[in-house]
């Protein structure tokens, strides 16, 4: 077997098109920069398999299942789906943590597509020091503040808790703790490497709405 020419080359899609040192089988021995790039391209593919194994649920805060006032549904163009649930602000406005002045929520079925953990992300928009945060339940479990973060006037992400999910319809209840706290979408995702920047698409799939 002639192996004179034999020649490993690994290029990468991109723009601009990039492609990694060709590597000779034959006219030399492997060396330690080989190894560091076998390790550099596996990384690589374990990363996009784990990407592309990663289970998402992105869910419309406006596509609850059931809304109790005080919590509420507003339009606006800024929202992904130009709507989003919200405690409306108050006259005056809270100005304590205390406890909250109704049990007002908004309560979400989804559809887990596969058991795992998953870090639950919030897309909100928080009033003030005062406004930001919400309570939140999933089934059964003991409640738990959403939020809480130093961001204010702007829609952003906020992670929640991480938490373990079997397959199947789960129930998760955001509710009223501080009036001017604004949700747009939740999501649950698998990638604990994901961090989301912009709106998502909506996994229509995986919710569950009255018939
Ligand atoms: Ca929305």
């Amino acid at each position: 077997m002639n192996t004179a020419n034999k020649t490993l080359s690994i290029s990468v899609s991109g723009c601009p098109s990039t492609s990694l040192r060709a590597v000779s089988l034959s006219n030399r021995k492997p060396d330690l920069r080989d190894g560091w790039v076998f390790a550099i391209v596996l990384s690589m593919l374990l990363i996009s398999a784990a990407a592309a194994s990663a289970a998402k649920v992105v869910v419309e805060a406006e596509h609850y299942y059931t809304l109790k006032s005080s919590m509420a549904k507003a339009s606006s163009q800024v929202a992904s789906g130009s709507a989003y649930v919200h405690i409306p602000l108050q006259q005056p406005h809270g100005a304590t943590e205390g406890a909250p002045f109704d049990t007002g929520y908004a309560l979400f079925k989804v559809k887990i597509p596969k058991t795992g953990t998953y870090n639950l992300w919030g897309r909100v928009h928080w009033y003030d020091g005062c406004g930001n945060s919400f309570l939140l339940k999933i089934d059964d479990k003991p409640q738990m503040v959403f939020g809480n973060d130093g961001t204010y006037q702007r829609w952003h992400w906020v992670r929640g808790l991480r938490i373990s999910l079997t397959q199947g319809v789960h129930t998760i209840r955001f509710q009223n703790r501080e009036d001017g706290a604004k949700l747009d979408q939740f999501m649950l995702t698998t990638d604990t490497r994901y961090v989301p920047v912009r709106a998502e698409k909506e996994t229509k799939q995986y919710i569950i709405r009255p018939k």
